[in-house]
């Protein structure tokens, strides 16, 4: 299967080490079918499973998915609870593939307020995969960029104000030790962000650590993103990254 995948790909691609994905089209896809939007989220999650194992096999080290942003507590409640059962059922299915394919669960957010049963699963998870030295699947839940970057600001003010560092000593490298993804050590920003659906913004995702990454939009809504259509992106991605480097 592994070999099945990887395949496709002219082994002179550059795979992008760290790739970031919007799932974005989950209720436009559902809207599409005549059915609710809770129908695109749940086909949407099991998307999340094939496109995931698939991105291990083609030799990806990391793969961020941006699952709920701290703006999505605004949908209506109906919707909310539906979502923070996700992930719930997510490892409910998956666990044992995940840890046969030796796939290291992180997430990147604020935890401490999701729901007790959320909260719980995510964490086992994480720790439950955390000896796993394949793929890291960072899933971004209850995340926001700008909240992430007001967070970092705060614990250095904190740290100058109680005299343990000197502010003019705050460089890139001590802010980006501030981050969530700090936890991915060299591998925190993404060489590649897929948005699908064919919107073409950031909407809050990594604003710092987007700052060099290849951006390319799919038109595909993420419940029919295939594998086809992830090889096809990082084969647009090693077109750009080969003519970077050829200058
Ligand atoms: C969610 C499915 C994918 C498309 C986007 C909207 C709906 C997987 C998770 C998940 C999150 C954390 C985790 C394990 C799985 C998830 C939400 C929504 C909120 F540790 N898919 N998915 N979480 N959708």
């Amino acid at each position: 299967m592994a070999e099945d995948i990887k395949r496709q790909l002219d082994p002179e691609i550059s795979v992008p080490k760290h790739i970031a994905i919007i799932m974005d089209g989950n209720g436009r896809w559902a809207k599409k079918k005549g059915q609710p939007r809770i129908a695109g989220h749940k086909e949407g999650m099991n998307n999340v499973k094939t496109i995931a194992t698939a991105a291990s096999h083609l030799g990806v080290k990391a793969l961020s998915l941006y699952a709920f942003s701290t703006e999505n507590w605004s949908r209506p409640n109906k919707e909310v609870s539906f979502l923070m059962r996700l992930p719930v059922d997510f490892f409910g299915t998956f666990m044992p593939d995940l840890i046969k394919e030796n796939i290291k669960v992180m997430v990147t957010g604020f935890t401490d307020h999701l729901p007790d049963r959320t909260r719980k699963v995510v964490l086992k998870a994480v720790e439950d995969t955390k000896d796993n030295t394949g793929m890291i699947l960072n899933f971004a839940f209850n995340y926001g960029g700008r909240a992430e970057i007001v967070n970092a600001a705060k614990n250095l003010a904190i740290e100058a104000v109680n005299g343990s560092i000197d502010p003019n000593t705050i460089d890139d490298s001590m802010f980006a030790g501030q981050l969530l993804t700090n936890q991915l050590g060299d591998l925190a920003d993404p060489d590649l962000l897929i948005r699908t659906s064919g919107e073409e913004r950031i909407s809050n995702f990594m604003l710092w650590q987007l700052a060099y990454s290849e951006m390319v939009f799919d038109k595909t809504y993420w419940p029919e993103y295939s594998v086809e259509n992830l090889i096809d992106d990082i084969k647009e991605f090693d077109r750009r990254d080969r003519r970077f480097g050829s200058v």
